[in-house]
């Protein structure tokens, strides 16, 4: 299937929708619903007609329609379209997708009530007024409120940590369908952004159609939104929107970069590649020979180094890809060990056993257990009596003959005034101290920015752990100085930590950037409480790479015997 004819199929679609919100003939409503209908299920590209009289042709397409397809080949745009959308905007137009919401009710919902978007429609079904519209029930408003959730939680922004592994079950379900070629994740999801509003998906096959028949057949699917014959959006049965775009193997290359975005990036690719005579339509850029099969392939006629997705969000990637300037972006494979984890010792669900095997099996040379100090009452923190018995454990599984090695850490508790939780004869004794504030959250920047300096200045200290405490959707980060954090950092040569916990995901993306521009180390962990969750470490490599952190700004790609010597520089 053709992406114009997409397109256009969408545009007329949407035109027919608001015209009947605006009441308007119902002649006019069924010529653009009809014409709609014919261009997305025709075989034939709209770009094979030439001129007015060859468009007209196509069952449903008279002149006047004929006209609007040749505007936008030629403008991109269609007038019309665009003056409809302002009198029918995208928030009054989408409220078709709720379930029971059909075009006539919701132009009376318009008319009485005065309904513009999601809010002022939630507002009026909880008005016993909307009773009185003739035809309109109880049951009815039960339903549709129903259906207002489902459509809501379709649209909220959800953790990235929370959606990547549904997203990626899908995908590989996916692949597993016949005649599917490849499959990949797009969208905000492949760029690794910490929050992604749906789940979008690219396949490449040489039967569009029937990959999308299988995929909304697969058992993920509790509501078809709408499809085409070579796409489909869906919501899960947990409410996740999701859509899968499906391509013919020389186009994937095109569809695949125009549909990870983002936006602001593609905006800029796009003026490139116009400036160099290359076309872009809604199915991505191609040049005189077709649509390109390989992303590689677009950044390179482009004159430009290939760039990850990770950085494709125009904060000088373009400039630093023209110049041959990109960095060698760290990649999980680089990493030799996790320097945060927690044991049964603390709160974590996992013995130091498991947590060292499963290490292993990932390939790491060591792994630092860093259980919690005893200020952390709620998650079982060490006194200083069963730390001396966890390090003797650690010791004896040491001794083991696992090829793996098992640092002896811990992660200590900054207290209010900034002092540790263990007194320093006590750090001294451990391989490896992660510093975390766990308490005292609301206090002013500068007395915030004073405590956790003065932790990093600690000569036991190694690294400071989630340096801004937030939680994704849930708490704001304390207030500190992340300059003077970085600063203190750098003066002492202390790592700062990107935590891949599933909330955490702190340092952020742009601070990790400042950080290592700054020349700070870095610490790339799971904070993990069981085994499982050594696994969560791509979403800290993924967040790190949107900060353009390199490997070699990373501590925890270094050998076991070059970290132990920088280890020990600290305990002069
Ligand atoms: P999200 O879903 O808000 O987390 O972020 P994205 O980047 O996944 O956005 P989404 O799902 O709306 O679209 C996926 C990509 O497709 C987006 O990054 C760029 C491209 N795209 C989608 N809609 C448009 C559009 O209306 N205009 C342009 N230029 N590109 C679009
Ligand atoms: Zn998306």
């Amino acid at each position: 299937m053709d992406s114009v004819n997409n397109e256009i199929a969408k545009i007329f679609s949407r035109i027919a929708d608001s015209l009947e919100i605006l009441d308007e003939n119902g002649f006019k409503i069924n010529a653009y619903r009809k014409a709609s209908r014919n261009i997305s299920s025709m075989p034939d590209s709209l770009e094979e007609f030439d001129g007015e009289k060859e468009l007209s042709t196509i069952p449903g397409v008279g002149k006047d329609l004929s006209q609007k397809i040749i505007e936008h080949r030629l403008t991109g745009k269609i007038a019309y379209y665009e003056e409809i959308k302002k009198q029918v905007p995208d928030e009054l137009a989408e409220l078709l997708d709720i379930r029971g919401v059909g075009p006539k009710f919701l132009r009376t919902l318009v008319k009485r009530f005065g309904v513009t978007d999601i809010e002022s429609l939630k507002e009026t079904i909880a008005n016993p007024d909307i009773l009185e519209v003739d035809g309109i029930g109880k049951k009815k408003i039960e339903q549709i409120s129903r259906s207002v959730e489902v459509f809501e939680g379709g649209k909220k922004r959800m953790r990235l940590t929370e959606v990547h592994p549904l997203a990626t079950a899908i995908k590989e379900e996916i692949e597993e369908i016949p005649g599917v070629l490849k499959a990949e994740l797009a969208g905000s999801l492949r760029r690794m952004r910490e929050t992604v509003a749906n789940i979008d998906i690219i396949a490449s096959a040489d039967d569009e159609a029937e990959v999308i028949e299988e995929f909304i057949a697969l058992g993920f699917t509790k509501e078809v939104l709408r499809r085409t014959e070579n796409s489909a959006r869906i919501l899960t049965q947990r409410g996740v929107r999701t859509d899968l775009l499906v391509v013919e193997p020389h186009c994937y290359g095109s569809a695949l970069q125009n549909l990870t975005g983002s936006r602001s990036h593609n905006a800029r690719i796009r003026e490139i590649a116009a400036a160099k005579g290359l076309e872009t339509d809604p199915m991505g850029i191609r040049n005189g020979k077709g649509y390109f099969s390989s992303e590689e392939e677009i950044y390179e006629s482009l004159g430009l180094d290939y760039i990850a997705p990770e950085l494709r969000e125009d904060r000088g990637e373009i400039e630093a890809a023209r110049a041959g300037e990109l960095p060698a972006l760290l990649e999980k494979e680089d990493l030799r060990g996790d320097l945060h984890a927690h044991s049964t010792w603390s709160d974590g669900a996992s013995t130091i056993r498991q947590m060292a095997d499963k290490a292993a099996s990932l390939g790491y040379e060591y792994i630092a257990m860093t259980d919690h100090s005893p200020s952390s009452r709620i998650a079982n923190g060490l006194s200083v009596k069963r730390l001396w018995q966890k390090k003797e454990e650690v010791e004896k599984i040491n001794s083991e003959g696992r090829t793996i090695r098992i640092l002896m850490g811990s992660e200590v508790d900054i207290l209010p005034d900034g002092s540790l939780d263990y007194p320093d004869e006590v750090l001294r004794e451990l391989d490896f101290v992660v510093a975390s504030v766990h308490s005292s959250f609301l206090m002013e920047e500068e007395e915030m920015t004073r405590r956790i300096c003065g932790a990093i200045e600690n000569p036991n200290v190694d690294a400071l752990g989630h340096p801004t405490g937030r939680l994704i959707a849930q708490r704001e980060p304390y207030k500190v100085d992340i300059d003077a954090v970085i600063e203190t950092a750098r003066n002492h040569d202390k790592a700062l930590e990107v935590n891949s916990s599933y909330k955490r995901l702190d340092l952020k993306d742009a601070h990790a950037r400042k950080a290592i521009e700054a020349g700070v180390k870095i610490i790339v962990s799971t904070d993990a409480h069981r085994v499982q969750h050594l696994e969560r470490i791509i979403f800290g490599v993924g967040t790190a790479r949107r900060g353009w952190v390199k490997k070699t700004d990373v501590v925890n790609t270094y050998s076991l015997s070059r970290l132990l010597k920088w280890l020990a520089s600290h305990d002069s």
